[in-house]
């Protein structure tokens, strides 16, 4: 077993929805146990400013599945909630499920880079992250805590449960 973390995204076709909906397939995955979901946020959008605000998460599971095989499974999730890949880098999406950390595993291949590359510039990871694991530690030693003390938290709001 292998506690992971999966930070969500969406800003389009009711993000909220979009969020609760992929909190239900996580908790479907095969091999693994749903542990827990932190709360909703919602986020001005990091990138081109022409884009609704994000609703963000973080959910943390338990999983036999390797990275690939729980990568797959995420971008099965996404593709049934009507994500479609444009040209645009960073545009708006119905809903975006980001690996953050697998373990303490470092990964870098052609499809995954975990820790994800930008989780330490992003209010909209680390204080959902800090919410569900509040003592995490990353491979390379810095403390999650001290990383969202860092962050700039100015445009990260709360949603009521
Ligand atoms: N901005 C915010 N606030 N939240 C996101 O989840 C998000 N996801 C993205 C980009 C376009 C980088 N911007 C984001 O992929």
């Amino acid at each position: 077993m292998t506690e992971v973390f999966i930070a969500l995204g969406a800003n389009l076709a009711d993000p909220k929805l979009q969020i609760r909906n992929a909190v239900q397939a996580l908790q479907q995955l095969p091999e693994s146990e749903f542990i827990a979901c932190s709360p909703l946020y919602s986020s001005s959008p990091m990138g081109p400013q022409d884009q609704p605000d994000y609703v963000n998460a973080v959910a943390k599971l338990t999983t036999h599945l390797s990275p690939h095989a729980l990568l797959d499974e995420m971008q099965r999730i996404e593709l049934e909630q009507g994500r479609v890949r444009k040209e645009e880098r960073w545009g708006p999406r119905t809903l975006d499920l980001d690996l953050v950390l697998y373990g303490q595993l470092i990964i870098q291949d052609e499809r995954l880079t975990v820790p994800h590359y930008g989780m330490k510039q992003r209010a909209f990871v680390l204080v959902p992250l800090s919410d569900v694991a509040p003592a995490l530690t990353l491979p390379d030693g810095q403390k999650l805590a001290e990383l969202v003390a860092a962050c700039d938290c100015s445009t990260l709001f709360r949603l009521p449960d």
